[in-house]
């Protein structure tokens, strides 16, 4: 029998975090612009993530960093000379230019790209979009570089189909799987795939484009009469739900969301109820939680992880939350009562993911959710999944490598450009990925 599971890729945080301040509509960021990061404590704490959902009997894989400072941008940008003149004239000119080019922003992988498992799509292979992120030019640069990691991982042309990132820039902004979930019955039953897009509001503009989702579903070749696309509402948009992944989170047969993610809740769940008779929702009223508390704690930007079944029952879940929804009164209570109550949400774990938090990036925004049978794990790039040993060596490739101080001005020193590469030689080394990156080209 061909078992499924469930991978979750989180992205490793590379040496460059900081914070600078580069995601308009994006709360945490704009209000964090210019504190110094701790680059060090960062990535530990998102390799302590990865061990915790490992400890719950999970399958956990990694995307590497990329690398950062991107001088082939800069170049492409005109500034000229070596990487180093490249680093001092960009410091010097455009300083703001240069922190895009720093940024350490794929450590988000939930928006690396859109993954439609292989029951779901119509010739059995597992497909792979890498999102454009057009919407923020920090963003939009990761593209090239995540679609060649996906193939590094995922090359086995037997099992996994890659499309190129959406072509047309904002015109089919695509933002990956924070505005995308799966409801199923199990990991490897056919899935029902939610699309959730946005419109303009008042205050931020949508980064999601319904165009785009209908081109990946298309693309991903599913079945219309397994898809569904939502709108998300303009009170979550305006209040700094940037993504809908901070509003609400879809995993096996339970649909976990604010009372206010969509534009028409009504419409919706009769939509996903139609398509997805199994599907439980859970909600939280917005007079339990606030659109503003639920922003603030990241409670619905939690990890929704099926429990491996020891008892022969399955199908219970745990919730992987930020400490921050732990801080909150409002969203510990919720939680507590979603626990007591007759679902399949049983089990709750809080990580401290403070430094990724501080960019707007909550557990759920670290991963990407990979849907693979065995065949298809044993065809990944082995790597790029992770047991207790090779959390140990990341972590003592971390300590070796990272600063625990890092402010936008220090990236203006064209010695931390070294230090950064140094590190990412060292990680190809140690991944065996040979002349990966551009900055080895
Ligand atoms: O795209 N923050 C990211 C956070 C992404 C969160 N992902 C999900 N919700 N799935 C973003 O806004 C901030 C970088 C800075 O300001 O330095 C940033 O890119």
């Amino acid at each position: 029998m061909t078992v499924f599971q469930e991978y979750n890729f989180d992205g490793l945080i590379g040496p460059t975090h900081n914070y600078a301040g580069l995601s308009f509509g994006n709360l945490a960021s704009s209000k964090n612009a210019g504190a110094a990061s701790n680059p060090k404590e960062a990535a530990l704490q998102g390799l302590a993530k990865m061990r915790a959902a490992m400890e719950l009997g999970l399958k956990q894989g990694f995307l590497p960093p990329q690398d950062r400072p991107h001088l082939k941008t800069l170049r492409a940008l005109g500034f000229a000379g070596t990487d180093k003149e490249i680093i001092a004239k960009a410091g010097e000119a455009e300083p703001q230019l240069l922190a895009n080019c720093y940024a350490a922003s794929s450590m988000w992988t939930a928006n690396a790209g859109t993954v439609a498992p292989s029951p779901d799509t119509g010739d059995g292979k597992v497909h792979f979009t890498p999102a454009n992120l057009a919407a923020n030019f920090h963003r939009s640069i990761e593209a090239d570089t995540t679609a060649r990691t996906l193939r590094h991982i995922f090359a086995d042309e037997k099992f996994f189909a890659h499309h190129p990132p959406l072509p047309g820039a904002i015109h089919f902004g695509d933002e990956g799987a924070a505005n995308h979930g799966r409801l199923c019955e199990a990991h490897g039953e056919t899935g029902v795939h939610l699309f959730v897009y946005g419109v303009d509001g008042e205050r931020f503009p949508a980064r999601q484009k319904r165009c785009a989702s209908e081109a990946v579903a298309r693309n991903h070749l599913l079945d219309p009469a397994k898809t569904v696309f939502i709108e998300q509402s303009k009170a979550a948009l305006d209040a700094g739900a940037f993504h809908n992944d901070v509003v609400g989170v879809a995993n096996g047969t339970v649909l976990f969301l604010h009372e206010e993610s969509f534009a028409d809740p009504k419409a919706a769940y009769a939509e996903i109820r139609d398509k997805a008779p199994f599907v439980e929702i859970i909600e939280a009223p917005a007079d339990t939680v606030s659109l503003n508390d639920c922003i603030k704690s990241y409670l619905f930007n939690s990890q929704l992880l099926t429990l491996p079944a020891n008892d022969g029952s399955g199908g219970e879940m745990a919730l992987l939350l930020p400490t921050e929804s732990e801080d909150n009164p409002a969203v510990k209570a919720f939680v507590d009562d979603t626990l007591s109550k007759n679902n399949p949400i049983n089990r709750v774990i809080y990580k401290d993911v403070r430094e990724s938090m501080r960019n707007g990036g909550g557990p759920a925004c670290l991963r990407l959710r990979v849907v693979l049978s065995d065949d298809e794990a044993a065809a990944a790039n082995s790597y790029f999944l992770l047991d207790a040993d090779k959390i140990d060596a990341l972590e003592k490739w971390v300590r070796a490598h990272y600063r625990d101080r890092l402010t936008p001005d220090d990236l203006r020193d064209p010695a931390f450009m070294d230090e950064s590469f140094r590190a990412m030689e060292a990680l190809t080394r140690l991944l065996e990925m040979g002349a990966f990156y551009d900055f080895q080209q």
